[in-house]
């Protein structure tokens, strides 16, 4: 009797253990859909495209072309490790099931099986080389942009960015995050920033990154973007954004007391709207020329020089 409760007590604690897996599954599921549907609704309105939301999961929705090939990648990724879980759960209830003490009471020693043993070494391997193959390629997309439309140098500073836009003379300026107490409607808190990096719509934007002092990283989700800033030092990726919108973003590379004092706001309008920006942002970021140029105000820095200089 004893031993039937004690064998009933394990199956419900195994049932209990599958229930928990398939309800958190669901509720996985559930919210990210949910995530996807409100991306959709956001992107909309134009106003926080690209932008995290309360119980968020997975990714941004994507802005371009680079954050759709991380789409693609981390989709097929996920599904080989869906199967992958799916297959060693299936494996284990059916060893205890079929293994357990009441059917099977005296096991079995067997302790080699050449067939297995190769199998469950060369499997994993074809997995890797799945996994490596778009891995690679990806890596190489995001790299560098072979056809650029225009250039932007973004610099990090301690703690604010600074960006330059060398296709248009001297144009730089620097972005910080708007203080809580001024927040507008519509802006977000700790994201939303007073000078945006506006872009046009449909250029591919080919993103020069240095650090001024030490390295900060400069990441925007939705437009499929991370680059470390590293002083003296010039890295090259680059970006599109295929929509309208505002995209959100954060220096990631933890780079001091005011780490949180980075949001990253890209604007994407079109072109058109770009173009009038530029010409309204030239008038008011024209500085005397003590102030100016950006480039050759920063001796120090010949990663930003580099950057210019290569136009
Ligand atoms: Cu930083």
């Amino acid at each position: 009797m004893r031993r039937v409760i004690g064998s009933g007590l394990r199956w419900l604690g195994m049932a209990a253990w599958l229930g928990l897996a398939g309800a958190f599954g669901a509720a996985g599921v559930a919210l990210a859909q949910d995530n996807r549907a409100s991306g959709g609704v956001v992107g909309e309105t134009h106003s926080s495209l690209g932008a995290p939301i309360p119980w968020g999961i997975g990714l941004q929705p994507a802005g371009g072309p680079v954050k759709e090939a991380i789409h693609d990648f981390n989709t097929l990724v996920l599904w080989i490790i869906v199967v992958i879980t799916a297959f060693v759960l299936v494996l284990l209830a059916y060893a205890v099931w079929r293994y357990r003490e009441g059917v099977n009471p005296t096991p079995s020693r067997t302790s080699h099986n050449t067939v297995l043993e190769v199998a469950w070494t060369v499997v994993p391997v074809l997995i890797l080389l799945i996994i490596a193959i778009p891995s690679f390629r990806l890596i190489y997309y995001q790299d560098r942009a072979r056809d650029a439309d225009m250039t932007i140098n973004v610099q990090g500073r301690q703690w604010y960015w600074h960006y330059a836009y060398p296709d248009h003379g001297t144009l730089a300026f620097d972005s910080r995050p708007i203080p809580d107490d001024e927040l507008k409607p519509g802006q977000i808190r700790s994201l939303s920033v007073d000078e945006p990096l506006v872009i046009p719509v449909g250029a591919t934007v080919r993103v020069l990154t240095t650090g001024q002092d030490v390295i900060h990283s400069f990441f925007v989700p939705a437009l499929g973007v991370q680059k470390y800033t590293i002083p003296g030092r010039t890295l090259e990726t680059w970006f599109r954004a295929d929509r309208e919108g505002t995209f959100y973003g954060q220096c990631n590379q933890i780079c001091g007391t005011n780490h949180w004092f980075m949001p990253i706001e890209v604007r994407a309008v079109s072109p058109e709207r770009f173009q009038a920006w530029i010409e309204e942002a030239k008038q008011r970021y024209a500085q005397g020329p003590a102030a100016a140029p950006a480039l050759a105000a920063a001796p120090a820095d010949p990663g930003l020089q580099l950057a210019g200089s290569r136009r």
